[in-house]
């Protein structure tokens, strides 16, 4: 056996393989003669189909070297289809399963997207509802801004007008017009009382007794003095009061000469016309004159024979008898007595 022999196999084998060869080819029916033909085969030639017989079948030297070998490749043939179909089936299985999962992922996906749009059409309505109510707040917060202001300016006017009027009261308290005041009132505890110290209150009125004698002119004067006048009798109540006052102070002074006190009345202007210090006359029913006064008498040593034109209120025995009321009586009003004065009352309103 030379080089090349060697080198190539058997020439069975060679053999089979053309056979294998011409059955593919459907030249089944021309014989193989000589071996330089099998020389010219080429083992890289045979086909996958081949290649599969041979790794379907473990015995293929047995098969060729038994008759009726032809159908045997056909067989293989049949063999690999079927497995490549069911390989091919399997595969295809997969792919489909495959498929499948990718479109139900692909299902799921769209879900997701759709529930995403979902709640992005909601956050977007949430959103213009936000802005919606942003605007309103921000239209409410101008509103409030512009009462603001106008209650601020409203407050800084009256805050101005409070400080123009305490500096008016502050100037007021500080004058001399209301130091009238002040004799009512402690300045260290602003307490007032409606009367001043000493005085009588007395409908709305104050009355004080003098302890000293003045001629009628004079204590007018003191009287106007105490920001008040000599007092008025305006009713039968006043009467009492001021008949009364006299009536107790002579209880009390006994050694004086003279208890009688000048009241706001007098006829200095025309005579028996008696006027009362506020310019009024003397009602009817309000007449409280002595026994047989007025009489205006002139006693011997009034030398300007002027008469009796000022009335004094004369203290009577005692105040339990009928008429004691009646206590006026018109004196020389150079002579000195006690005096009545009256002022009014401080009545602070109720704040
Ligand atoms: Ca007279
Ligand atoms: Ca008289």
């Amino acid at each position: 056996m030379d080089r090349r022999s060697a080198e190539q196999p058997p020439a069975t084998e060679v053999q089979q393989v053309a056979e294998t060869a011409v059955v593919m080819d459907g030249s089944a029916e021309t014989p193989v003669e000589n071996s330089s033909q099998e020389d010219v085969i080429d083992p890289q030639s045979i086909n996958v189909s081949e290649r599969c017989d041979e790794s379907a079948s473990g015995n293929q030297d047995q098969r060729e070297e038994t008759p009726g070998v032809i159908n045997i490749p056909r067989y293989r043939w049949q063999l690999c289809s079927i497995l490549i179909f069911i390989l091919s089936s399997i595969a295809i299985g997969f792919l489909v399963v495959e498929i499948k999962n990718q479109h139900s992922n692909n299902n799921k996906l769209k879900q997701l997207l759709n529930s995403s749009y979902q709640n992005v059409s909601i956050l977007e309505n949430e959103i213009l509802q936000l802005k919606v109510l942003l605007n309103e707040f921000q239209m409410e917060n101008k509103e409030l801004k512009v009462h603001l202001n106008s209650t601020l300016d409203k407050y800084n006017l009256i805050q101005a007008q409070l400080e123009e009027t305490n500096t008016k009261q502050h100037s007021i308290l500080s004058s001399n017009r209301l130091s009238f005041l002040w004799n009512f009132c402690n300045k260290d505890t602003l307490q007032c009382l409606s009367c001043m110290p000493g005085w009588v209150e007395h409908a709305s009125r104050c009355f004080l007794l003098s302890d000293i004698k003045k001629n009628w002119e004079d204590a007018r004067r003191d009287c106007l003095d105490k920001s008040g006048d000599l007092a008025v009798v305006l009713d039968a109540e006043d009467q009492a009061l001021l008949t009364n006052m006299t009536f107790q102070y002579k209880n009390m002074h006994p050694e004086e000469n003279f208890h009688s006190a000048w009241i706001g009345l007098q006829d200095m202007g025309k005579e028996n016309t008696f006027l009362w210090v506020n310019g009024n006359g003397v009602m009817a029913d309000v007449n409280y004159w002595n026994e047989n006064e007025p009489n205006n008498a002139i006693p011997f040593w009034d030398s300007d024979r002027a008469g009796q034109d000022c009335v004094a209120i004369v203290p009577p025995k005692n105040i339990e008898k009928e008429g004691w009321l009646n206590s006026w009586d018109d004196i020389i009003c150079g002579g000195r007595r006690h005096y009545i004065c009256e002022t009014t009352a401080l009545i602070l309103p109720r704040p």
